[in-house]
């Protein structure tokens, strides 16, 4: 193909001042997650006294505190990581729903590069298939989604 213009982001974390929110619920996943957010940045350059967790309770908090985190101007980036599972929760629709529209209102309403690790499965195997077994880990994905898009945005 001729060559064209191309933006594109390093995927270089250092200096990046970055939020990873959690939720507590089902932490014995969403953990796994944080390490994999926490692993991909450090190992892209970002330094740990850059990073801040945020706990909160579950995923329909999410938007609320990452709406306040992105106020703050504190940060570059936030990664939201989280586990909404069909199999446990009569309520999955409305909790994953409103989590995954809240964080996307947040993202454009403060132009704030937001990575979207919320785990949405049917059941406990396929969440922990995607929080670092046989699918990979979500955490490391909304990571590295976050820094490129960061990284993209600084160029535009
Ligand atoms: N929160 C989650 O993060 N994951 C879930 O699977 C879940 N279930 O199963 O209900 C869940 N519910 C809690 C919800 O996010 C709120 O914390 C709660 O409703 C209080 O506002």
């Amino acid at each position: 193909m001729a060559h064209i213009k191309t933006i594109e982001g390093q995927l270089d974390a250092k200096g990046l001042k970055v939020a990873i929110v959690a939720s507590r619920f089902n932490d014995f996943i969403v953990d796994r997650l944080v390490g994999g957010a926490v692993d991909a940045l450090t190992r892209h350059g970002a330094s740990r006294e850059d990073l801040t967790l945020v706990r909160i309770p579950g995923a329909f908090e999410m938007p609320l505190v990452a709406q306040k985190l992105a106020a703050s101007k504190k940060f570059d980036g936030i990664v939201c990581v989280g586990a909404v599972i069909r199999g446990a929760t009569p309520h999955f629709d409305f909790v994953a729903n409103e989590c995954a529209k809240g964080l996307a209102q947040v993202s454009m309403e403060h132009g704030i590069p937001l990575g979207f690790g919320v785990l949405t499965t049917d059941n406990l195997e396929q969440a922990i298939e995607r929080a670092g077994s046989k699918a990979g880990n979500k955490g490391v994905d909304a990571a590295m989604a976050m820094l490129e898009t960061a990284r993209v945005l600084a160029q535009l």
